[in-house]
């Protein structure tokens, strides 16, 4: 496309915020090759249909298109139906991506605890057993296989279950579990509820909006507190509950003197392995006989969320860094698994050495070599995979590689259980010191701010920007996916941060606990834990008895996946409002609309809210959490000195 010509098209520092970013999409340019922020110029007249919600081609007397002159689709269906019924199937898409993830480590923990594990065992003994007691399981004297497999049949249940409510909706407050079961969306078997939505959505079945909608919160449900819920349990008892890690974020953590391996994706199994394998003295020594210096792995999105959690392996990028990463020309391998693998990466590494490897048979990539991870086997598939990296080692171009410099140290790791250890100690852990803090003014509410990068905004610039503007009104932040990366890229991730950007009240809780202002949680599957944490708090006691009580918003700055739209569906029937930074595709009608920007909060307690500006996010959150402050009845400005047993005794809680 030619810049001189076309004068919309944007300049690196404005489509990317960080150095690095901006570095490589400028060499992305010299190197003529094309990624998704130049695709998406490409694209820039989308059809406005699509973005209203009002096409419907969900049967072959279509593809129709409502406008004022056509109101209604072939069939008869209106805006309402065909938007409605358009939400429901990216939700329904959501979930099930993030319900497969989960099946897939339920059915690992099954292996495992059938001794057929090929190298997986459980890593958190204690993890097991704590989340065995919370479905009700018998632990005492009960042996470790022996429990693994029965919770494993208790979380299979959870998909397959046709009549009987999903067991993991238990550990929510039980007045939410009550309103859930009077509106009716208290959800059955995972499975279920996803066959149920496309079975809803085909012609001529489901027409009403209403009733579309009220599937689409259950739906959701089935996944933050089913499939998610339990991707994110299963994960910590297999590789262990994540605690407090230090690493580093942005492609400068690419070394020039070794082979430079990429995890992308999200399931934890293989990544796992790989890390493992990276520190095999094998794998040095063959590194070393290919004149590097040794194997350096790091990730891209979610997967690289998984294992910085728990190994501190550093985090290359997130979801719009991806081909980023290849145009470094310093990466000998990329290893894709499931979701936000963009089909594009094969094209890119075209015009470098890199090799992309898809992994697993249910996500092939055209151009990508396919090398199915045995998971009977999965060390040996790991260290083979790195083999492959160290020989095309020597296929790197020294004139094509810039790795850019910057990269910022951080600390990740917040498990629920983390978080509780941190702020009470080993024989106190608890939500209490938060609770206090929240309820003396100290801490003015919680924010999830969770979610993707979107080539639609500039790269981070929403996140940072809404992040630093709630840090300085006293919002604790708590971080997933790709705006936690977002986070650490730019240093927010450090208890120094602290110290720069946090409100008075803020940062004497977090100088008084040594933590960061904004707590990195984890992957997206990981959101369900941002609900563990508000229910803890809902626990502890003093901040109302359920979800829709507590001062605490979810917001989703730059997404753009269906995972996101289910995610957002599953805070919101949990009771917690969620700011959005882009819309649905639901302009197209006012009843869809009205109903998720307002009225879900009648049968809720909360509902979403569209802003595009940060600023004026910002604005709306503190908003909401000032409303529930004072419905509280702790919305009284904070005294300034530090709270002591005395001050605690003296609390009406
Ligand atoms: Ni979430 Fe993680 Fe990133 Fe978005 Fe994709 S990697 S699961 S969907 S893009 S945050």
């Amino acid at each position: 496309m030619d810049k001189e010509k076309d004068k919309t098209i944007r300049a690196a520092q404005d489509r990317a915020t960080d150095r690095a970013s901006i570095e490589t999409l400028e060499k992305a340019e010299r190197d003529c090759v094309t990624v998704s922020f130049f695709r998406m110029d490409q694209q820039k007249n989308q059809c406005g249909f699509g973005k209203s919600g009002v096409c419907c081609k969900i049967c072959h007397m279509g593809p129709c298109r409502i406008t004022p002159k056509a109101p209604r689709g072939v069939c008869g269906a209106d805006a309402d139906t065909i938007v409605a019924r358009n939400f429901l199937r990216e939700v329904a898409g959501g979930t099930a991506a993030h319900s497969d993830h989960g099946r897939h480590l339920v059915l690992l923990l099954k292996k495992i605890a059938e001794g057929k594990g090929g190298g997986y065992v459980i890593k958190d003994e204690p993890a097991l057993r704590r989340i065995a007691r919370e479905y009700g399981l018998e632990t005492e004297n009960v042996a470790t296989q022996e429990l693994a497999l029965q919770l494993a049949d208790v979380f299979l249940r959870d998909f397959t279950a046709q009549e009987e409510h999903l067991e993991t909706l238990k550990l929510a407050p039980v007045k939410r579990q009550a309103v859930w079961e009077r509106a009716g969306i208290a959800p059955e078997g995972i499975d279920r509820m996803v066959v149920e939505s496309m079975h809803r959505t085909h012609m001529g079945v489901d027409h009403d909006p209403h009733n579309i909608l009220l599937h689409s919160f259950r739906t959701a449900l089935a996944d933050g507190w089913g499939g998610s819920r339990i991707a994110s349990q299963v994960s910590d008892i297999i590789f262990g509950s994540p605690s407090p890690v230090k690493s580093a974020a942005n492609l400068g953590v690419l070394e020039k003197n070794k082979v430079n391996v990429l995890v992308h994706g999200h399931e934890p199994a293989l990544s796992e392995m790989l890390a493992a394998a990276a520190g095999d003295p094998e794998v040095t020594a063959r590194a070393k006989e290919a004149g590097a210096e040794g194997v350096n792995l790091a990730g891209i999105c979610c997967t690289a969320n998984e294992v910085l959690m728990r190994h501190g392996i550093a985090v290359a990028g997130n979801f719009l860094q991806q081909e980023l990463a290849i145009v470094t020309g310093a990466v000998e391998m990329m290893i894709i698994d499931v979701q936000c693998c963009m089909p594009g990466l094969p094209e890119v590494a075209a015009s470098y050495h890199t090799e992309i490897v898809s992994t697993s048979d249910i996500a092939k990539t055209v151009g990508a070599h396919h090398a199915a991870f045995n998971p009977d086997d999965a060390y040996a598939s790991a260290r083979d995979l790195l083999f492959r990296a160290i020989a095309n080692f020597k296929r790197r171009e020294p004139k094509k590689v810039f790795i850019p410099a910057a990269q910022s140290p951080l600390v990740a790791g917040f498990s629920v259980e983390a978080i509780k250890y941190m702020l009470g100690g080993r024989f106190r852990a608890s939500f209490r010191p938060l609770n206090d803090a929240i309820i003396q003014g100290r801490i003015r509410g919680v924010a999830g701010i969770v979610g993707c990068n979107n080539p639609k905004q500039q790269l981070d610039h929403y996140i940072n920007i809404l992040t630093k503007e709630l840090l300085k009104n006293n919002v604790l932040v708590l971080k997933t996916g790709c705006a936690a990366i977002a986070s650490a890229k730019s240093g927010m991730l450090t208890p120094e941060a602290a110290l720069e950007h946090a409100g008075a009240g803020l940062r004497e809780v977090c100088e008084a606990i040594g933590m960061p202002p904004v707590l990195h949680m984890g992957s997206c599957v990981d959101n369900s834990r941002l609900l563990e944490a508000a229910t803890e708090v809902v626990r502890e006691g003093g901040l109302g008895d359920d979800l829709s009580d507590v001062p605490v918003v979810g917001v989703a700055p730059e997404w753009m996946s269906e995972k996101a739209v289910s995610i957002g569906c599953y805070f919101v029937a949990s009771g917690v409002d969620v700011v959005l930074g882009n819309p649905f595709y639901i302009s197209g009608s006012e009843t869809v609309t009205n109903y998720l920007n307002g009225g879900s909060a009648e049968a809720f307690g909360a509902s979403f809210h569209l802003h595009e500006n940060p600023l004026e996010a910002a604005e709306a959150i503190l908003a909401i959490i000032d409303r529930r402050r004072e419905k509280l009845g702790i919305n009284k400005k904070a005294e300034r000195k530090l709270y002591d047993m005395k001050d605690r005794r003296e609390l009406d809680v």
